[in-house]
């Protein structure tokens, strides 16, 4: 439990979104979650759920047209923005209060624009949060860099202020904005060239996969702890995409990349942030229960993925080995 919270009370946030990305099926994520025992690893943890709030999504649907960015960006594209700038404003909304309230926060995806609204609405009530984003994928496209327009794609761009330029008025509700010492990315092995440009100029802390090699993943935890309680305790938020972990152990997920985090350093991330008791919120996003290590849906690889997320979020809220 982290003693920066002044209570055992946890908020849900069911955010079932897959506009950000192309594939269906990553919107049954909280539900599979809630079914398979959520509710129950949270409570054996010693935490009370106090609510459990999910979005309105029925303006989300597949027949949305796609509108393009303004005109002044011609040539770029960004898929859904008005309705994700929504879905994501309604999060924010919820995570904000959540804060405010001293819960802790835990949202489900949903695909990865969902933290748009956990981490935006999280910094609306702490500015000062500092963020750990765990992911196979640099996350930091803009519409000029992006190959596909995905906001799943973007969410560091917004959380970092990189989309002002854009005009977005449904996003207009992101005020606070990351700085490169409340950031740090772990688990990376894929970043598009312009997106890598991006990060570099920004600043931004990165941990790939070489470094887990390199220093072994308590070697970076330790270096990404020292970066964000550089200037002393702050709260800190977990931004986890089950793509991170290599997909021999989470197969269910849109986007797999190979080399990826092993089950223990999967874990090991969790648990080095539960011990700070600095962590006062969460999202566990990208698992789509229709994808299997094929392309095909097999049971084995859904139920493995399910596995792995609720013991991640497990590890999370305070759950040890000893
Ligand atoms: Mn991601």
């Amino acid at each position: 439990m982290s003693r920066l919270l002044p209570s055992n009370l946890l908020n849900l946030i069911r955010a079932p979104v897959a506009l950000g990305q192309g594939l269906e099926g990553v919107d049954e994520g909280p539900e599979i979650l809630v079914q398979n025992g959520l509710l129950d690893v949270v409570q054996a943890l010693g935490w009370k759920v106090a609510n459990d709030s999910e979005i309105d999504i029925r303006n989300l649907t597949w027949n949305s047209p796609a509108a393009d960015v303004p005109a002044h960006q011609h040539g770029t594209r960004i898929k859904f923005p008005k309705e994700l700038g929504e879905a994501c404003h309604d999060i924010a909304r919820l995570a904000e209060t959540s804060a405010r309230s001293g819960a802790f926060t835990l949202t489900l995806g949903g695909d990865h624009s969902v933290a748009i609204g956990s981490i935006g609405g999280g910094l609306l009530a702490r500015p000062e949060l500092g963020v750990i984003w765990v992911d196979a994928h640099g996350d930091f496209n803009t519409p000029e860099t992006s190959p596909s327009g995905n906001i799943h794609g973007m969410p560091l761009a917004f959380l970092t202020g990189h989309m002002a330029s854009y005009r977005l008025p449904s996003f207009d509700w992101l005020k606070n904005h990351l700085k490169p010492d409340q950031l740090v990315l772990v688990g990376i092995r894929s970043i598009d060239p312009e997106e890598r440009a991006i990060m570099k100029k920004w600043g931004a802390h990165v941990f790939t996969m070489t470094e887990v090699d390199r220093f072994g993943m308590g070697g970076v935890m330790e270096q990404a702890k020292q970066i964000l309680l550089r200037q002393g305790p702050r709260p800190l938020h977990l931004s986890y995409d089950i793509d991170a972990v290599d997909p021999h152990f989470a197969p269910s997920t849109g986007t797999k990349v190979r080399g990826g985090l092993s089950y223990r350093e999967a874990h090991y991330v969790a648990e080095s942030l539960a011990e700070t008791d600095a962590l006062v919120s969460m999202d566990l996003v990208e698992i789509n229960p229709r994808l299997g290590y094929v392309d095909l849906a097999h049971r084995e690889d859904r139920n493995v993925t399910v596995e792995v997320g609720l013991e991640l979020i497990a590890s999370a809220l305070g759950k040890k080995i000893y």
